[in-house]
């Protein structure tokens, strides 16, 4: 089923110029782009994008760490976009993740693995939503 889900590369990606680099293997494994911008998040929409996080200890780091500067969000489009777009990601922890994800080629650390992919395809809408008000 082609499907739509979301990933932003986070502040350090975005920094250490990896924008374009991350985005080309998205787009040269076949997915369409259907939105992109560039933002900083508020604390308002970090705390709606992390709700299921917000009362973990490690909530207050991973903030400070996404709203450290301009994050860059697109939504990916393709067949079982959700799920292909999660293995090219690789393991949330970064020290874990695979060498040829993007997590295993490009971040060392949990709490910074240099970008967010949507974990279902119901996350998915709620995260296009909360970063493209005007496409849903
Ligand atoms: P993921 O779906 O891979 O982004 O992972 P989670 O939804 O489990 O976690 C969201 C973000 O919280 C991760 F990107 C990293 C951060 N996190 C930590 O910093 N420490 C933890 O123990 C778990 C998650």
């Amino acid at each position: 089923m082609v499907e739509q889900t979301l990933i932003f590369l986070k502040p350090d990606a975005v920094r250490n110029r990896l924008t374009g680099r991350i985005i080309s293997r998205f787009e040269d494994r076949g997915f369409k782009i259907r939105g992109m911008r560039m933002l900083t998040l508020t604390s308002e929409l970090s705390d709606k994008h992390y709700a299921e996080h917000i009362d973990k200890p490690f909530y207050p780091g991973l903030k400070d760490y996404v709203m450290s500067g301009p994050i860059v969000a697109v939504v990916l489009e393709a067949e079982n976009a959700v799920s292909v777009v999660r293995r090219m990601v690789g393991d949330t922890d970064a020290g874990l993740a695979q060498p040829g994800t993007i997590r295993g080629d490009f971040a060392l650390l949990k709490s910074e693995n240099g970008i967010h992919a949507s974990d279902s395809p119901e996350s998915a809408q709620r995260e296009i939503a909360n970063f493209f008000e005007s496409l849903v």
